[in-house]
């Protein structure tokens, strides 16, 4: 039977009939056919890939690639009068992420499948996710996002488990999404618990809700708002939850394959994605002890075999610490076994460095997971340096053996054959399609380096991609892009650290510079996307700042034909697909040392930008492998960065005071211009922050980085050097493919055959 014999004969009427809803559920449960066919992964030791984000994206059309189908399905709705454009349009975007870690999470579903490994997700069904992002008066406000729908892609099972807190025991349910892999006859799934009796209508005025109803609520959003007690409260519960959950499932199917338990690790692999997921340690301890009748220490010894932990992160305060009496009063049973770890350690170490519990009797969730796996992991070569040289240097003397680096990768599937559509065919005519499957062979692209056809042709395929672009920013943002300008942008969650500001200071300057008659050559377009945690107060202001740009430069008549910047409203993977391929300069700017390993800059590298960035995550491996010449770099190091954190050292108003570039830029932000746009109390705030904190040195690279991005865009006009150098990337982006990252886990770490 067809696809389209199958959709018609399931909804009784003829494609051309139906409308672009019923064309994409039928197609769906199309899918879902085919892919229940499919037999699951069985290897000996089963994977599980704990995450509490899972950013999957829309699942319709990467699942039709990975059947192999796409091409077909497209073909067969064509003839029909229909475009699988439109009918992708239909379905909503998941909403189980919030950034790179995610993304990743996603990314890595998706090699397992393909690699044929026996590995799972594992992590909660959030009703709402995360906010969806909406622009009132040039500030960013948050709404629930629903976007699980009668008919999705969640499978029902009738699994369930009891979850016990102190006060009260939760029933889960699981619901599971299948994940096929690239033209693989197995699968794997993501397995999302939830909860019955999800009340939504605690949710009011945005996304506020009665925190203290958890039977109601456990699974309403991803990461709600934790500033106060409540909120830390509600979070440990949604861990715990997870966790708990996970443990019970991994258990349940290790006994059902033959596992009699003591061996326990040989049937499973935990793999802890940040510390979100911790409290996986300590309860299955507590499961093996109290349920299985294993002694604590031999429960210990088998949990110490089977665990990895990975760190995506060394900023302070995303190092989850929780406090001891927290714990108690949603998980006293956890407690006692954190007490007895903590005190294992305290035994063998007296370092008060690498011990569990703090004297402020905090749980150092990092530190439980570093003593009691076999495996620590940071997501890029110089993050993984930085872990070992000073982070976690403590526990790097203590067990050196444990360290690795696992640099981040990406599905090529998605981030080039779906969404760069006619680069991924033109690839393909040039040197065959074995690269989907084999990412190295990327490489084969070098000797069509100084090609002029391909060059041309390259530049041609980009073209088209920003007239795609327009039409998606038309119809769906409100937007009117220029595809004859340069496309700039920044697209990532707003952080300090990742440094949007200095990006805005850099518009600023161009704004100054043009009104003072300095005309840049070609048109410039900055495209910035990305959320704010609702709480960041600094984050929202930079958000605000960008807005009233905006709205300033693009409606100046002596400007707009020159300049125009964007904030895309509700940044999320299908803007991103949108986004990446129609764009030329890449825009990964973090404070060095700051950014552990960044995903995005892979995702341009494949699809023809150049980066424009600091020597950090991986970056620094992007240049290396593209070449140094063939990247954009500016900016301190991190081991100069390091230091000055060291010794206090940065002064930022020492660069406002001592570059009158740099005052000119940061005093525009209190100019009258955008003070007649913006709230005077968010630019007021915004601009006292840059000139007497800038915690994360904004200032410090800003002159360096305007003089590189002038360069770089000067270098645009020369379109046979700017295309060499794009080939040259596109060649040298195989290394960053998951199937390499997941296949040097399983070396590495899972072991799983
Ligand atoms: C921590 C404590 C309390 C509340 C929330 C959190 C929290 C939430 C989300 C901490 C971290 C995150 C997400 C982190 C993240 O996305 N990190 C990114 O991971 C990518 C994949 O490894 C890297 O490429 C990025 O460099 C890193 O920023």
């Amino acid at each position: 039977m067809t696809v389209t014999q199958f959709i018609e004969e399931s909804k009784g009427a003829k494609l051309a009939d139906l409308s672009d809803k019923d064309i994409y559920l039928g197609l769906m449960d199309y899918v879902k056919e085919r892919s229940s066919q499919l037999p699951k992964n069985t290897a000996k030791r089963k994977v599980y890939y704990i995450s509490a984000e899972f950013l999957i994206g829309k699942l319709l059309s990467n699942n039709l690639i990975n059947l192999g189908i796409y091409q077909e399905v497209k073909d067969e709705l064509a003839a029909a009068g229909k475009s699988i454009a439109q009918i992708e349009d239909a379905e909503l975007e998941p909403s189980l992420g919030n950034g790179g870690l995610g993304r990743l999470a996603s990314c890595f579903i998706d090699s397992m499948s393909t690699l044929g490994i026996n590995g799972e997700g594992v992590g909660l069904n959030y009703h709402c996710g995360l906010f969806k992002q909406v622009f009132r008066n040039h500030q960013q406000e948050a709404e629930a996002n629903y976007w699980i729908e009668d008919d999705s892609w969640l499978l029902p099972t009738d699994i369930s488990y009891e979850v016990p807190f102190r006060d009260f025991t939760l029933k889960s349910r699981l619901d599971r999404i299948a994940v096929l892999g690239y033209h693989k006859d197995t699968k794997n799934y993501l397995n999302l618990f939830d909860i019955d009796g999800l009340d939504y209508g605690l949710i009011h005025d945005g996304i506020a809700f009665d925190k203290t109803e958890i039977t109601k609520n456990l699974t309403l959003f991803l990461y709600p708002d934790d500033s106060d007690r409540n909120g830390e409260l509600l979070r440990i519960y949604q861990q715990y939850f997870m966790v708990s959950n996970a443990a019970q499932l991994l258990i349940d199917e290790a006994l059902e394959r033959g596992s009699n338990l003591h061996d326990l690790a040989d049937y499973a692999y935990i793999q802890i994605n940040d510390t979100h997921p911790s409290m996986v340690i300590p309860e299955l301890i507590r499961l093996l002890t109290e349920k299985h009748s294993i002694d604590f220490d031999e429960a210990v010894t088998i949990v110490s075999k089977m665990v990895g932990y990975t760190n995506h992160t060394i900023l302070a305060e995303a190092l989850e610490k929780w406090p001891l009496d927290y714990l108690n009063e949603v998980v006293p049973q956890l407690v006692i076994i954190i007490e007895k770890l903590d005190a294992l350690i305290r035994s063998k170490v007296s370092d008060p460095a690498v011990q569990i519990i703090d004297d402020q009797k905090r749980v150092h969730m990092a530190n439980m997971d570093i003593h009691f796996s076999t495996s620590v992991n940071g997501v890029a070569a110089l993050h993984t340096e930085i872990l070992k040289s000073s982070e976690l240097k403590p526990f790097y003397d203590l067990y050196p053996d444990k360290f690795n680096n696992k640099t981040n990768g990406i599905t090529f599937r998605r981030w080039l054959e779906f969404a760069n559509q006619d680069l991924a065919s033109y690839i393909k005519e040039l040197i065959g399609d074995d690269y989907l499957s084999d990412a190295t062979k990327l490489e084969k692209l070098l000797a069509f380096a100084d090609d002029e056809t391909v060059q041309k042709r390259l530049a041609e395929i980009k073209f088209q991609n920003k007239l795609a672009l327009k039409r998606y920013l038309k119809e769906n943002k409100g937007i009117d892009l220029d595809e004859n300008s340069i496309i700039d942008t920044q697209i990532k969650r707003f952080h300090e650290y990742k440094r949007q500001q200095m990006n805005a200071l850099y518009v600023i300057h161009k704004y100054l510079e043009i009104k003072r008659g300095h005309l840049p050559k070609r048109k410039i377009t900055v495209i910035f996307g990305g959320k704010a945690a609702p709480a960041y107060i600094i984050a929202q202001d930079i958000i605000h700042l960008i807005l009233s740009l905006s709205e300033l430069i693009n409606n100046d008549p002596e400007v707009s034909p020159y300049l125009n910047v964007y904030l895309v409203e509700n940044y999320n993977v299908t803007v991103a697909e949108h986004l990446i391929p129609a764009t030329d300069i890449s825009e990964q700017i973090s404070l060095a040392s700051k950014e552990a390993s960044g995903t995005g800059n892979m995702k341009f590298m494949l699809n023809g930008a150049l980066t424009l960035g600091t020597m950090d995550g991986a970056n620094v491996e992007i240049a290396e492998l593209a070449g140094k010449d063939n990247i954009y770099t500016f900016g301190q190091d991190s081991d100069t960065i390091i230091d000055l954190y060291t010794n206090q050292a940065y002064v930022a108003k020492d660069y406002y005071e001592g570059d009158e570039v740099i005052k000119e830029a940061v005093d525009f932000i209190v100019s009258q211009d955008l003070l007649a746009i913006g709230d005077s109390k968010r630019l007021k705030r915004l601009h006292q922050e840059l000139v007497n904190k800038d915690w994360f040195m904004t200032l410090i690279d800003l002159k360096d980085y305007i003089a590189v991005k002038e360069k770089m865009l000067a270098d645009y006009q020369d379109q046979k050097t700017w295309n060499r150098k794009v080939i040259k990337n596109i060649a040298r982006a195989g290394f960053f493919s998951s199937d390499r990252t997941i296949a040097q886990y399983n070396e590495d770490i899972w072991h799983s055959h």
